[in-house]
């Protein structure tokens, strides 16, 4: 059966001064365009000058399955405040991410968008944009990172739900409700939505598999998986809630009081990387789950590099990050990092004594009893893909299935 091509509504221009009060949107965009000569993938690791021409609410596909269109939400669901940091992000994708939100939300469940400018060249890429209601903006005195600058919104955060979201996304239809209501429904509950791919070619509004879920390798890296497949079989409504070992880390719903209880982050970690593990490994051994929502879907632009500095260097902050992770939640299957990553041996990581106070005091399950519930069937086609043969078929695959792969491999792709 075809289904009809549903898409977002761009709002009526009557909707456009509620939206924005007195933002000049114009004024904004122009004062950071691209300029004739310049090469568009160097300041972001995506078009620049599609971001630019694209405007700031252009209507997307409605990915999800059609029975999402048909579920109901409570009526009285608690806000969320919503945070976003970024570092010298694209104006026109930052302002983008925002009119998403404020366009594709219930207003009545958006407390608040708090932004966190970490240390961007220019103070007005932020300061410009509280202009818009309902907009925060905090700006670091100098470059902190992804993690404690989370921490600082949460900590400045209103609402009792706390929603994270990269600066390079765009929220699709009805993305907030299913979210918000498993997280009101049981707070112990983290959820995401399915993270759709936005081209950073063209920036085309890719719809991601609805299969799929958050696993590792042991240098810890993040991947996706497919859902084993006795899950899959068990699976009989395509709006069910997926769990999920391990979350990408950009955007997730979760209740302030548990994220507070829970320790936030770990704040010796820097800039990006990591941290996604240290909070998917202690959500789920500290007594709460993790899952992906099918009817929530959000794009975001997967790049293939970094586009801003690591003061420490890339390497050595992801090996500090992951480091602090295995030592910390890992266990004796740390060795297994240690081998997949040798050169992390040695490397300066810093104290961990807090950290380790909090998992005794939070009376966490060992790591063991993680591998075992979550992860079995993620080590298995893990080692699968060790053995050559199968690697030589796998390739074959590869060449016959190249459209589907391609899309696999930019959810591969590292995420800044
Ligand atoms: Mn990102």
């Amino acid at each position: 059966m075809l289904c009809p091509l549903q898409v977002t509504q761009p709002p009526r221009t009557e909707q456009q001064g509620q939206l924005l009060g007195g933002f000049d949107e114009k004024a904004y965009l122009v004062g950071k365009q691209l300029k004739p000569g310049d090469d568009p993938y160097r300041e972001h690791a995506f078009n620049l000058q599609e971001s630019d021409r694209l405007g700031s609410e252009r209507a997307i596909r409605d990915t999800r399955h059609y029975r999402c269109a048909s579920l109901n939400y409570d009526t009285d669901l608690p806000a969320t405040s919503i945070i976003i940091t970024f570092h010298n992000e694209a104006r026109s994708t930052l302002l983008r991410t925002i009119k998403s939100v404020l366009m594709r939300s219930p207003p009545s469940l958006i407390q608040e968008i708090i932004l966190i400018d970490d240390f961007s060249s220019d103070p007005e890429d932020c300061q410009l944009l509280s202009q818009i209601p309902k907009v925060r903006c905090l700006r670091n005195g100098r470059r902190e990172g992804l993690i404690r600058s989370r921490v600082r919104g949460a900590n400045t955060a209103s609402a009792s739900i706390l929603t994270f979201l990269d600066s390079h996304c765009e929220v699709n239809t009805d993305w907030l409700q299913p979210m918000i209501q498993r997280v009101k429904e049981d707070h112990t509950r983290v959820v995401s939505p399915i993270i759709d791919v936005i081209s950073l070619d063209n920036f085309a509004y890719l719809a991601a598999s609805a299969d799929l879920r958050g696993g590792f390798d042991w240098s810890l890296h993040f991947k996706w998986e497919q859902i084993p497949i006795e899950q899959k079989m068990a699976r009989s409504d395509p709006t069910q809630s997926i769990r999920t070992p391990v979350i990408a880390g950009g955007i997730f719903v979760m209740d302030k009081s548990w994220f507070n209880h829970l320790g936030q982050y770990d704040t010796h970690m820097d800039i990006w990387g990591g941290e996604n593990f240290e909070l998917s490994f202690r959500v789920w051994m500290c007594g709460g789950s993790l899952e992906i929502l099918p009817c929530s879907r959000v794009g975001h632009v997967f790049r293939k590099r970094h586009p801003y500095d690591f003061p420490e260097g890339n390497a050595l902050t992801y090996i500090k990050n992951t480091r602090r992770a295995a030592e910390v939640w890992m266990d004796e299957y740390k060795q297994y990092y240690y081998s997949a990553r040798p050169s992390a041996q040695g490397k300066a990581f810093g104290s961990i004594a807090d950290r380790l106070t909090l998992r005794r005091k939070l009376n966490c399950k060992p790591f063991r009893w993680y591998m075992e519930n979550q992860s079995l069937l993620f080590m298995s086609t893990h080692n699968q893909e060790k053995e050559p043969l199968k690697t030589e078929k796998w390739k074959i695959l590869r060449k016959v299935c190249s459209p589907v792969f391609l899309l696999i491999d930019y959810w591969r792709r590292p995420r800044g």
